[in-house]
């Protein structure tokens, strides 16, 4: 049976770009690599598209599939730390994906700072 997801889990919360490196899959550390990324906001997942938001909506048709982040059990932290550039902070999911993103931009951080960080409170934690 095919099971419909409620309409509240498919409306995007938030959506821009944002400067994204991933460095670790499952635990394993990959190697830093910056790039700018379209980050789709909803309910309870942030979807990385790799290209503009035009090319990712045109891509859409065509199947090609974004990376998509469950926050269910995910953590947010401001990560100073792990880079030198300015406004940097670090999702971690219960999966062992762990995400930079950044914006040189001070209000455009902390908005999707707050913005995940909301969504995860609202989730439950398994
Ligand atoms: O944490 P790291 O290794 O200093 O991160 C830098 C590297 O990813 C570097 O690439 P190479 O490993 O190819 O040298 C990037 O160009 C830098 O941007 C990374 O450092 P920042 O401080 O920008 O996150």
């Amino acid at each position: 049976k095919e099971i419909i997801p409620p309409l509240e889990q498919l409306m995007v919360e938030k959506e821009g770009y944002l400067q994204k490196a991933k460095i670790a899959d499952g635990g394993k550390k990959l190697r830093k690599n910056w790039s700018t990324s379209w980050i789709v906001l909803s309910s309870r997942k942030i979807e990385f598209y790799k290209e503009s938001k035009q090319q990712a909506m045109s891509n859409m048709k065509t199947g090609n599939k974004p990376e998509s982040v469950d926050l269910c059990g995910a953590h947010i932290e401001w990560a100073k730390e792990k880079s030198s550039r300015k406004n940097v902070f670090q999702i971690t999911t219960a999966s062992g994906n762990e995400f930079l993103l950044q914006s040189d931009i001070d209000f455009i951080i902390l908005d999707w700072f707050h913005a995940i960080k909301n969504a995860i409170d609202r989730l439950p934690k398994d």
